[in-house]
């Protein structure tokens, strides 16, 4: 049962909402094509959301306070298709949530890691977020039993992907979508913030995780499976095996510790907080 690894944000109280999927099957997917489109603004009123992407439920206490953290460039498609999917998945699961895309300026090769090290640091001046999920625009959660919420151990919540057939590639992978208590993140200094371009920091916060002696967590492949959105490949980075083998001699220089960078922008847009970060 999954859920008995749940770690809560909030303590039980009277009318506490129930991990429910409402009347959703596990085995029911989703997938984003055959999703209805519906401009942002009329979305937002619809659904409740507040300015910058923030919702919780009204009739039930939620049991989960959840940051959602997207790195964000030049995907602007797959980023509409994102939220018009994500907001009534998240909702579905009575998630006390708010989404943050936080949008890398153009001077350098884009920095994942770096991104989501940004996004936990401007989420936590506005809240004091319990749960952070650190994930890609281009993965959509096909199971509503994929709870967007943390564990007692780190989570590898994409371990089922299409495009890898629906298998995990190799046991150490901790890329595409993970969940954190803020507690585990801060234990392991975040991530590396020296990955520019593509590759290797995920295996970088793996090995964090693990120096740290955190065992991961992930749900049956059937309740995590993801579903990408098709995009041009990104050549892989060439300093990535360099980064990756001197690693173990930065974790606690490197990361939330030393983060450095510059917000030239923001905006509560109908969906998400919108940061336009210079790193
Ligand atoms: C790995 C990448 C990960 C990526 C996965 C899945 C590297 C480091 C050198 C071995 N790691 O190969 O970053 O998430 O593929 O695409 O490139």
């Amino acid at each position: 049962n999954i859920y008995g690894e749940m770690e809560r944000s909030y303590p039980p109280r009277d009318n506490s909402c129930v991990i429910s999927v409402s009347g959703r099957r596990s085995s029911q997917l989703f997938y984003p094509e055959e999703y209805p489109r519906e401009d942002p603004v009329v979305m937002a009123r619809r659904l409740g959301i507040l300015p910058g992407g923030q919702w919780k439920p009204l009739n039930c206490h939620p049991l989960f306070n959840v940051a959602i953290i997207l790195p964000y460039r030049h995907r602007q498609s797959q980023l509409a298709i994102f939220m018009n999917y994500i907001h009534p998945f998240l909702q579905s699961q009575n998630l006390d949530y708010r989404i943050f895309v936080i949008e890398q300026s153009p001077m350098r090769e884009f920095n994942r890691a770096k991104l989501f090290n940004v996004g936990y640091a401007e989420a936590t001046k506005i809240n004091d977020f319990h749960c952070f999920i650190f994930q890609d625009i281009d993965l959509i959660p096909q199971n509503p039993n994929n709870i967007y919420a943390c564990t007692k151990m780190p989570r590898h919540m994409s371990s089922s992907v299409n495009t890898f057939r629906y298998n995990l590639p190799y046991t150490g992978l901790f890329g595409g979508a993970i969940a954190l208590t803020r507690k585990q993140f801060e234990r392991v200094n975040g991530f590396s913030n020296v990955f520019y371009g593509w590759g290797g920091e995920d295996d970088d916060f793996y090995s964090r995780l693990q120096s740290r002696g955190f065992q991961i967590t992930r749900f049956g492949p059937d309740v995590a499976q993801y579903y990408m959105l098709t995009h041009k490949k990104e050549p892989p980075s060439t300093t990535r095996f360099a980064n990756l083998e001197s690693g173990a001699r930065r974790y606690d220089t490197d990361g939330l510790s030393n983060l450095e960078y510059r917000v030239l922008n923001h905006q509560l847009r109908p969906l998400y907080s919108w940061i336009l970060a210079d790193v």
